[in-house]
């Protein structure tokens, strides 16, 4: 038997082998034992030094061909397997789109954040910058800048947690209107800021008083401003927050950063109004203070006050849940109890 005669019969062999293989192992050995060094084909290639040198090119020529045949139906043959062998496993792993799937539970915002969202929502609807201010404040904002001179008798009403003699975590959020005003360019159009965030007293915890609470500033600066401008802004805030039923009273009030100032109340929403130990037995639970901006405190920020004024408000939004969701204890909100906590994930 020729070479070529040798090779025609490898061949044979070797497509009958790969027609007959049933997975890729198989097909790996075909391909080593008819390709490999040690080969048959290889094998009938090393004996061409024997040929003239006429019939060398040939057998070669004819040679390489058989090789790619077979290269290319040991490929076919992979292809073919790996298209059954993923046939059947999509056979068995059949999915059944129509079972209900596992419910994935997700947290839901704190109901503090709820009311301070909706209370930004509404000012920003109404032109307003919402601001933030730093928690450890300086004494010449809290203080000093909002008219409270050092020995100042109203700084009793307000203490809190000292870091040094001049830096302290800030009482209330009004700082933030003296560090707003400073910045603020008045050629450029009144100032309209919210300012919401963390506060910090010695307070003694109670059902309606935390050590650590929530307020939002609020502040106009404009020419012409009136008392009559800031009623009908907290009338606002009241309604969007608690709806059109319960009732709000402003009460003649004391703050050294606005004059004159007022303390608005909102109908208890235990005993509507009628008094009980949560509303202390006056029908009446407090969220909010505010006035008009005191000529000294715009002045100190380098506001003229003889064109410039302005009304500023201070409110709370932990008794502000209080009120909207009939939470009888404001510690409840800071105790991180999920149970208490995921009852809110639907309102606001
Ligand atoms: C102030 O803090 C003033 N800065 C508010 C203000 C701003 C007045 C601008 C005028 C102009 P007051 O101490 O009353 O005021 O606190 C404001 C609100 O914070 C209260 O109405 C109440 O809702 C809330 N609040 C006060 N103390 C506590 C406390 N310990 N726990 C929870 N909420 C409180």
């Amino acid at each position: 038997m020729n070479l070529k005669e040798k090779l025609a019969e490898q061949k044979e062999q070797g497509l009958a082998e790969i027609k007959e293989a049933k997975d890729l192992k198989k097909i790996n050995d075909i391909r080593v034992s008819l390709l490999g060094k040690k080969g048959p084909i290889t094998e009938v290639l090393r004996g061409m030094r024997d040929l003239s040198a006429e019939e060398r090119p040939k057998v070669g020529q004819f040679a390489n061909a058989i090789r790619d045949e077979l290269t290319q139906a040991l490929a076919d043959k992979k292809d073919e397997i790996e298209v059954i062998k993923m046939a059947k496993k999509l056979e068995k792993e059949t999915i059944d789109v129509t079972l209900p799937g596992v419910p994935v539970t997700t947290g839901n915002t704190h109901i503090i954040t709820q009311i301070i969202d909706q209370i930004e929502k509404l000012f920003l609807g109404m032109g307003f910058q919402v601001v933030d201010g730093p928690e450890v404040e300086e004494d010449h904002y809290n203080f000093e800048m909002l008219n409270l001179p050092q020995d100042h008798p109203a700084r009793d009403m307000q203490d809190t947690f000292y870091i040094t003699e001049k830096i302290l975590m800030r009482t209330q959020t009004s700082p933030v209107q003296a560090r707003t005003m400073e910045k603020h360019d008045f050629s450029k159009g009144p100032l309209k800021m919210i300012s919401p965030g963390k506060v910090y007293r010695r307070d003694t915890d109670d059902a309606t008083h935390s050590h650590q609470f929530h307020q939002v500033e609020g502040l106009v600066i404009d020419k012409h401003i009136t008392m009559a401008d800031l009623k009908g802004t907290l009338q606002l805030i009241a309604r969007t927050i608690f709806g059109e039923d319960r009732e709000i009273r402003m009460r003649p009030s004391y703050f050294p950063f606005t004059e004159p100032s007022a303390e608005i109340d909102v109908s208890c929403f235990k005993c509507n109004g009628k008094g009980c130990s949560v509303c202390k037995y006056t029908g009446w639970i407090e969220v909010l203070g505010a006035g008009i901006v005191h000529p000294n405190v715009l002045e100190m920020a380098g506001v003229d006050s003889n064109v410039y004024g302005g009304f500023a408000f201070g409110l709370g939004p932990d008794r502000f849940a209080m009120l909207k969701y009939g939470v009888d204890d404001i510690r409840e909100f800071y105790l991180n109890d999920v149970r208490f906590l995921s009852q809110f994930s639907q309102k606001g």
